[in-house]
């Protein structure tokens, strides 16, 4: 079964040239590598993406020169190690766009973001009557949160429905919200459906009821620039290691009167004013978040994929990458069997398919056999596998150092799948 979608026709031409994709490939030394004798065709940076030498560089120099803890000493190393971490949060802050450093917590990545703002929060303003608003199309880690906020509190949650195309139902999200509604958690680009969410309409909708708007942005900073106050969400939850920084990072981005009104989530040292048995008192933010020694290296190679990713010029590249998804799209299409699932008029370059009678995982592995690396599964978001019917997909997803060429091997593979599995 052949399959059409909004981008499958029109390819701009202009884009390769004005985004020089050999100058960033050269910049990413895992891509020279090769997988089962095959020159490597890294499609899976939605889980994620490879890192540049900047945040390789950076880390392993915070390493060799500068590793102490932070906020601890008094001695030169730990001095030059708290002024890195910190320099880290103000690049985080310039590529986001937030009003300040302060703003800006360090976090284990999107996943423990969103637990900061369910527990923290959620934990201050959500009762038994109130309701929390979330869509079909979240990540698990967008949606067990707020489960485990209801269940403690006794609220409810709600959920948006999302129509066949893969967009959110936006009058059903309209006739949800209601004064009840306390927190309105949105995914700005759908991991398994590429799907990008219209944030500020929906932030605007939600204040518009008094509730705040939470964004899970763990897919948003690779692909789209994010200026937090332009989309006027209240909280941002950001994958450091999807926006090309290192594994194990990521920050949540508040506004700073929510923040400073809100209690800590978890106890220890650094956010901490004044311990004693009679009552302890909490830093200010962003302290009051981090407890315990951070991952001050990952926070340096972090704020050094923040720069990386400001000198890139995010218009040539959103073209680029939408060049991309427009010629896999039409790629994909045209071979009789595959199944595209996902056909938003918005759409980052996330490609989630399947073939008829292959199994993805089977798909999977033969794609692995020609060195093209691409994720199969449910992709933490099982509810919206139960929508279209499938147990799982396969999903190419790409970044700014893809180009066609690898697009056509992905092809090449899968007609190659559908050759040894003779569908
Ligand atoms: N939200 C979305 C939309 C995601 O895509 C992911 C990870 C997360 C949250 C969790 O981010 P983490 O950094 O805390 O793990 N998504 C995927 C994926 O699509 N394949 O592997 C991980």
């Amino acid at each position: 079964m052949g399959n059409t979608t909004a981008h499958s026709t029109q390819t701009p031409t202009t884009a390769q040239s004005t985004f020089d994709v050999s100058a960033i490939r050269k910049q990413f030394p895992i891509l020279n590598r090769q997988v089962h004798g095959k020159q490597l065709v890294y499609l899976d940076s939605a889980a994620t993406a490879q890192k540049p030498d900047v945040v390789i560089d950076a880390e392993a120099a915070f390493y060799r020169n500068t590793n102490s803890n932070v906020h601890r000493g008094v001695h030169q190393l730990s001095v030059e190690s708290t002024d890195a971490y910190e320099r880290a949060r103000e690049q985080i802050a310039r590529l986001i766009n937030a009003a300040s450093a302060d703003e800006v917590i360090f976090t284990s990545g999107a996943t423990e973001s969103i637990n900061l703002v369910a527990s923290s929060y959620g934990g201050m303003h959500v009762g038994p009557d109130d309701e929390v608003l979330i869509t079909h199309m979240e990540h698990h880690s967008n949606i067990v949160p707020w489960q485990l906020l209801c269940e403690r509190t006794g609220a409810t949650l709600r959920v948006v429905p999302v129509t066949d195309r893969g967009e959110l139902d936006m009058n059903t999200l309209r006739e949800l919200l209601t004064t009840r509604t306390k927190i309105v958690s949105v995914v700005h680009i759908s991991n398994t459906l590429g799907t990008i969410n219209p944030i500020r309409e929906i932030a605007a909708l939600a204040h518009g009821v008094g509730a705040v708007c939470v964004i899970d942005g763990a897919q948003g900073l690779q692909h789209l620039a994010v200026d937090v106050r332009e989309l006027g969400c209240d909280f941002y939850a950001a994958a450091g290691h999807k926006m090309f920084g290192p594994t194990g990072t990521g920050f949540l981005y508040g506004r700073k009167e929510l923040l400073d009104a809100m209690p800590p989530w978890k106890g220890g040292g650094s956010m901490i004013r004044n311990v004693s048995f009679s009552g302890t008192t909490y830093a200010d933010v962003p302290a009051r978040f981090e407890a315990g020694t951070p991952h001050i290296a990952g926070a340096v190679g972090l704020g050094a994929a923040a720069t990386f990713l400001q000198s890139i010029d995010r218009q040539a590249l959103q073209s680029y990458e939408h060049d991309l998804l427009a010629y896999a799209t039409e790629q994909l299409s045209g071979i009789a069997g595959v199944r595209i699932i996902g056909e938003a008029a918005d759409k980052a370059s996330v490609i989630s398919f399947v073939i008829e009678g292959i199994h993805p995982h089977d798909i999977g592995t033969v794609l692995d056999n020609e060195g093209v690396a691409v994720r199969t599964g449910h992709h933490c978001t099982q509810p919206l596998m139960e929508q279209y019917n499938v147990p799982a997909t396969a999903r190419l997803s790409l970044a700014m150092y893809n180009t066609r060429d690898e697009i056509d091997a992905l092809v090449q593979a899968v007609r190659t799948a559908i050759e040894v599995f003779d569908v």
